[in-house]
């Protein structure tokens, strides 16, 4: 059975109460769809993550973390620990989200420290990759793809990448300003990714779900589902509204 990945990250939004507010509407409004088939996820911020665990029903909507420190103490202010994050009782760790990258300054081998960890305390690691608007220009995208992928997995071992995830968000597309890739895009470059994850952990490497996640919608949701090697839709404005968020999942269910 085809299991589809529908997640969202909720960024720099939504105090404790509002996302107490969401999770409740969106476990309702999402009840009666078989989690055999689908897999709900939200990463809220980190001061709204204990009420965010409170307020579900984790067979029924999994909590992730947008971020986490690979250390598990130490003197790294303003960062998160695993151990921190275990107390918590957290599904999903994410890492690698271009804003970290692109905002913040976070490398590649950043992001694998924190796979690496994530994978080691048992969560579920997201690692999420995407080439630039000029990356893209100069036609190295699929490079970039690979290289991310090379080294954000480095050292994994084949029998973690069972509780690994990707997210494919081509930079150029995230955001306000930015425009959705169209579907055959999405598929191609997903085949780059599905054909890395073989080359690095064979058969298995062929099972991690790929999920898109740039300027997904009402519109365009549905198209790039039901393209070829595309496990999933990570999605961010389109998704921060429990009735909105359930309006995609059941346009592509
Ligand atoms: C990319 C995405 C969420 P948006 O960050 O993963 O956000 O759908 O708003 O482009």
């Amino acid at each position: 059975m085809v299991k589809l990945y529908l997640g969202t990250n909720l960024k720099m939004y939504k105090t404790i109460s509002a996302v107490k507010a969401y999770l409740n509407d969106l476990q309702k409004l999402t009840s009666d769809i078989d989690r055999e088939k689908m897999e709900i996820f939200v990463l809220p911020s980190y001061t709204t993550l204990a009420a965010a665990v409170d307020a579900v029903d984790k067979r029924y909507i999994k909590i992730g973390a947008q971020n986490m420190c690979w250390e598990e103490t130490g003197q790294f202010t303003g960062e998160i620990s695993p151990l921190m994050l275990k107390e918590l009782n957290v599904d999903i760790v994410m890492a690698g989200h271009s804003e970290r990258r692109h905002v913040f300054g976070e490398t590649d081998s950043e992001e694998n420290k924190k796979i690496f960890s994530a994978l080691a305390h048992g969560f579920t690691a997201l690692l999420c990759i995407g080439e630039t608007k000029e990356e893209k220009q100069y036609n190295v995208s699929d490079e970039v793809l690979r290289r991310q992928l090379k080294i954000g997995l480095y050292n994994i071992e084949k029998k973690d990448i069972k509780n690994v995830m990707i997210g494919y968000e081509p930079v150029w597309s995230i955001g306000i300003d930015g425009e959705p890739a169209s579907a055959e895009y999405a598929r191609e470059k997903h085949a780059i990714i599905k054909d890395t994850l073989k080359e690095l952990f064979g058969d298995e490497g062929t099972r991690v779900p790929v999920l898109y996640g740039g300027s997904v919608n009402m519109d365009n949701a549905r198209q790039i589902i039901s393209e070829k090697y595309i496990d999933g839709l990570y999605v961010g404005r389109s998704a921060w509204k429990a009735e909105k968020f359930n309006e995609l999942i059941r346009s592509v269910k």
